[in-house]
């Protein structure tokens, strides 16, 4: 018997001794299948004594009393986990087809920013050998930062920092109100918090540096290309060249802002990638776009006391709610932030030069009139590139979406090239934000690595714009909800509020609003959720978990609110838009 098993193992480069019924050893040839792996499977529970005598005979010769017991090119894997270890890091295909390699690592990471510092070091958890190549390049203007990508060096980070600077002015000019003898002149110092903001930063980029030590992950401050689908150029700052293999790749580039194709722009503007660095205060300043990133910045510049202008090409927050974003533009311009739409500059010339400057702006309207002004600072905010054009995707054959270069991926990030995988910013169809980043990099993690089968889920992701006034969203925008489930089914309960904080200083009255989208036909099932007001971004978070769990109207009426604070009047929303009836609050 013995030596007919050792025929069948030496006879057959995949091997599977099965039972019919048994549940590990269908999971063995499913991952087989998946894998279009050929394989040659003998059901002992079909074949009487002589089954039995097979699996004494493994017994001996493998010490695996258990089935399925799995062998490839007669080399003993194992079982269902063992054969499941191969199919999750990559490598069972290779392996049955005998073409194995040991390569220098697991796991590579490309881009060491939200997505993945959080999947390397979660690999690195499940005691895997992996590494991580991060690689900033300079803007046109040369402002470059350490480890950490986008969110903690150009983004999440000092934007959050500079709009609670802009927030401390508001406070402080209304202190008086509240008791304060504050100076009447009370000047913000641009160099003091561009410098305050850059040395936390600075400690971050440290921590990250020092945390990968800590965690035995190999980190190379290099520049990666694809050679092939399981090995990397390396480029560092030195020019030094290196190439690294690894059984599986993850690309987590992220992106960069975009530049308008228009004469001076790359000469004479900024992005959000200079913003936060300059060492000069920006003085007048035109913010091209009208995404978030635009009135975010602009927002917090207006809040220094910098004459601010948002030149708006078509409408303001693609994407998000409508009535929302109005609500927005309207409570920014009542707070000195002009705006000039529709149109878009056509020619940025330098008129003196200066720590700011002079720069002459030519623009065009929609209705082909133009116009120039003087700017001290042209920041575009244009929207965002993916970093996928010159590392070597389209050569290792890995499928774009051809009108934003972004990576296509199935619903476990994985790319048409089995081995390589995507999550972040570069990932196509999924939320540009840092914590969807993260979340989709631990998750992948534990899918390669660990036990877990759990996809990331995208949908009810919570979102807010950190401007003056705060908005914060989750699920359904009005429009979207009356697009996907008609008109008829939607009931939309709302309300202006004061914030008790705005009442003593008499400020922004009926500007702060809530409004809960519900689906008729589901019991007022709560599909969007929207606030604008102070603090949105921490009432939003905690209403989340409440969409996600499919919450009702009535589950909002039932909750008792916490008085007195803004996020208690979703507990107290009695009035439908359909109702015609005012919301607004009157003083007196
Ligand atoms: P990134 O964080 O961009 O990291 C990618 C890294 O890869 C970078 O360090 C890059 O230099 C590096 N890299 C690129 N190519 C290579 C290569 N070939 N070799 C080696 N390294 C490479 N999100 C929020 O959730 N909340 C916010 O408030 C928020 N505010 C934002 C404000 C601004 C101004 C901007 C621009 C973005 C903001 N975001 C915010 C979005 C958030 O920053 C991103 O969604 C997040 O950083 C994406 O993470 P990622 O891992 O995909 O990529
Ligand atoms: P978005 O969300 O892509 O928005 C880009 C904005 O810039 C939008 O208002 C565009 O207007 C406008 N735009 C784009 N091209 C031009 C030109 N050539 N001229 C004038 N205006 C233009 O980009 P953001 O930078 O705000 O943010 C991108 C991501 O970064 C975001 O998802 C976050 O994750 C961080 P349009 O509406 O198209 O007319």
């Amino acid at each position: 018997m013995m030596e007919k098993v050792q025929n069948l193992i030496r006879g057959n480069a995949v091997m599977v001794f099965s039972k019919s019924y048994c549940k590990f050893c269908k999971r063995v040839k499913e991952m087989f299948a998946m894998e279009k792996i050929t394989y040659h499977a003998v059901e002992l529970d079909m074949m009487g004594d002589e089954g039995l005598a097979i699996q004494n005979a493994l017994a001996e010769l493998t010490s695996q009393t258990t089935v399925p017991n799995v062998f490839m090119h007669g080399q003993h894997v194992g079982g269902c986990d063992a054969t499941e270890k191969y199919y999750r890091d990559g490598t069972l295909a290779e392996r049955a087809a005998g073409t194995y390699e040991k390569r220098d690592y697991d796991l590579v990471v490309i881009g060491g920013g939200s997505g993945g510092l959080a999947a390397v070091k979660e690999a690195a958890s499940f005691g895997r050998k992996v590494a991580v190549c991060d690689f900033v390049n300079p803007t046109p203007k040369g402002t470059k930062w350490g480890l950490g990508g986008t969110c903690v060096n150009v983004g999440c980070i000092p934007k959050k920092l500079m709009h609670k600077s802009a927030i401390v002015g508001c406070d402080i000019k209304d202190s008086p109100h509240f008791g304060w003898e504050t100076p009447e002149e009370v000047k913000h110092n641009w160099e003091k918090m561009a410098g305050e903001v850059k040395k936390h930063i600075m400690s971050l980029n440290f921590g990250y540096r020092s945390d990968l030590v800590l965690k035995k992950i190999k980190y190379y401050n290099a520049y990666a290309t694809f050679l092939d689908k399981h090995k990397l150029k390396l480029v560092g700052r030195d020019n030094k060249v290196e190439e690294i293999t690894a059984d599986n790749i993850l690309i987590a580039v992220g992106g960069r802002p975009n530049y308008p194709d228009i004469p001076g722009a790359k000469e004479y503007g900024i992005t959000s990638d200079d913003i936060f660095y300059l060492r000069h205060s920006p003085g007048k300043t035109l913010v091209v776009g009208a995404s978030y990133v635009a009135l975010e910045c602009a927002g917090f510049l207006a809040g220094f006391g910098f004459d601010v202008t948002v030149m708006v090409r078509s409408i303001l927050l693609r994407g998000f709610d409508r009535q929302m974003a109005d609500m927005i533009g309207s409570h920014m311009e009542t707070h000195g932030v002009k705006f000039i739409r529709p149109a878009v500059p056509t020619k940025i010339t330098e008129k003196c030069t200066g720590s700011p400057g002079e720069l002459a702006v030519t623009y065009k309207f929609e209705d082909g009139r133009e116009e120039e002004q003087t700017f001290n600072t042209v920041m575009f905010a244009t929207g965002r590139s993916p970093c996928t054009k010159n590392i070597g995707l389209q050569e290792i054959g890995v499928n774009l979406n051809e009108k934003n270069g972004k990576i296509i991926g199935d619903k476990l990030e994985r790319t048409n090239v089995p081995n390589i995988f995507a999550i972040g910013d570069v990932l196509d169809g999924t939320p540009e934000l840092t914590p969807v980043a993260i979340q989709a990099g631990r998750f992948l993690a534990r899918r390669l690595y660990g036990k877990s089968n759990e996809p990331m889920d995208y949908k009810m992701v919570p979102t807010t714009v950190f401007t003056p006034l705060e908005y914060g969203s989750v699920g359904y925008s009005e429009e979207d909800a009356i697009a996907t489930y008609g008109a008829d089914d939607i009931e939309v309960y709302h309300t202006h509020y004061q914030p008790l904080e705005y009442t003593l200083p008499e400020r922004d009255e009926n500007k702060s609003y809530g409004k809960l989208i519900c689906l008729k036909s589901t019991g007022e099932k709560v599909i969007g959720f929207h606030v604008l007001g102070p603090n949105a971004g921490e009432i939003t978070q905690g209403f989340a978990l409440a969409l996600k769990l499919g919450a009702t109207k009535s589950d909002f009426d039932n909750l008792v609110g916490i008085h007195p604070t803004c996020a208690e009047v979703f507990t107290t929303m009695f009035i439908t838009k359909s109702s015609g009836i005012s919301v607004e609050k009157k003083s007196c």
